[in-house]
């Protein structure tokens, strides 16, 4: 009872907040809507209308969930790259995960002797954080130069992945950590993998982890170059030069030259404090899905960016009316049901038993606009 009222308080906490938060952008956003269609007026105060569209979205985002179950992301990269950190990131807990076999049985990670600690990163494995059920994660450790049966694997996986007819079974994205807190992060198997492996239409983004430790090299540079730079201020630049550094050799790298590229990459650093958030990630990773419903499970999935649901949410719907024929207009409820199946973790919140409250205090704000 003690753990349901805290998960309960930690949904509240969580999702109060963030609703305000989208009453504001909605609002904003209405407005704007509203003047780009003089001719189409419409008011906010349907109060009945919006609780019932609101509900009709939920439906339709559960539709979706339905379909296409949850989002599943393979990680991969070496022993010690960041991979778990970034995944309690992106599901923001501090959380351990619960690991699941291929046969749905999950592994007590309190009884794992170390002889199977292998078996925490075997990529059938699936991994869930109760945070946010809707991501499901394959951790696999990577590979060694030289290592091919490793690199089967993971070839393997993704080939049996990309066979299953069922969207839900699919892999639909891989983030490859590569971290940079090695004098060559990029190493031989990396050049492999890009060579080798063809993914299809699931997008690979290269994760660059760990920039913080290139940060003395470039704090080092800026002394060199200026000797009257301040302590201070070299420090101020350090990060900002650190990356530069390296994003000016990155196009030379053979894994962005390889047959099969990374459709895109990032850099995260500091992952380790609790002040960083990896939305960039988040943001690289929705743009290169090239799937309407899988980009839009992938965005509704992830709870750590409002700003990312509502940039698709105004987005989509702005192409969806720009060059439109007056007598096409789209109405009231069809703008406000393509805005909110963006925002299922806030629409679709029943089962912690606080929607009533939720949907009647959004609806309210709704109807004063
Ligand atoms: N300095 C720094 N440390 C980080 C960063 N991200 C993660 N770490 C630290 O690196 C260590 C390893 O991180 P994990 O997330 O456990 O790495 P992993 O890839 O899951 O490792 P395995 O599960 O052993 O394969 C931890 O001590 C993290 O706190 C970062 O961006 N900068
Ligand atoms: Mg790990």
């Amino acid at each position: 009872m003690l753990s349901i009222c805290r998960d309960l308080d930690a949904q509240s906490n969580y999702t109060v907040p963030r609703t305000f938060a989208l009453q504001a952008y909605l609002t904003k956003s209405f407005r704007n809507l509203a003047t780009r269609s003089p001719d189409h007026p419409f008011t906010m105060s349907q109060p009945t209308a919006n609780l019932g569209q609101a509900a009709f979205d939920a439906a339709r985002a559960k539709d979706i969930r339905r379909k296409a179950g949850r989002f599943r992301i393979l990680i991969i990269g070496r022993a010690n790259a960041g991979k778990t950190t970034i995944l309690k990131k992106v599901c923001n807990t501090t959380e351990e995960p619960h690991i699941y076999n291929s046969r749905g049985m999950e592994i007590d990670l309190d009884i794992v002797r170390p002889t199977d600690e292998r078996g925490l990163h075997d990529i059938d494995n699936e991994m869930i954080f109760l945070s946010n059920p809707g991501f499901i994660f394959h951790d696999s450790r990577g590979f060694e130069a030289g290592n091919t049966t490793e690199l089967k694997h993971v070839k393997d996986f993704i080939s049996r992945r990309a066979n299953q007819r069922k969207l839900k079974n699919q892999v639909h994205a891989i983030w490859y950590c590569i971290p940079m807190d090695n004098n060559r992060p990029v190493t031989k198997a990396e050049d492999t993998f890009f060579e080798e492996c063809g993914t299809g239409h699931v997008p690979v983004i290269v994760v660059f982890t760990k920039l913080d430790a290139l940060d003395d090299q470039a704090f080092g540079a800026l002394k060199q170059e200026n000797p009257d730079i301040t302590h201070a201020e070299a420090l101020i630049q350090a990060p900002l030069r650190a990356q530069q550094d390296f994003e000016a050799r990155r196009p030379n790298l053979r894994i962005f030259k390889s047959r099969y590229p990374p459709k895109d990459h990032v850099y995260l650093r500091d992952m380790n404090l609790p002040t960083t958030d990896c939305i960039q990630l988040l943001e690289r990773t929705a743009a290169a899905i090239d799937n309407d419903v899988l980009q839009m499970l992938f965005v509704s999935t992830q709870q750590s960016s409002l700003k990312l649901c509502t940039q698709y949410a105004i987005g989509k719907i702005l192409a969806r009316t720009q060059g439109l024929d007056p007598a096409h207009k789209l109405t009231l409820k069809e703008i406000q049901s393509s805005i909110l199946r963006w925002y299922p973790h806030i629409l679709d919140v029943s089962i912690y038993g606080v929607s009533h409250f939720l949907c009647s205090d959004f609806n309210h704000h709704l109807t004063r606009m």
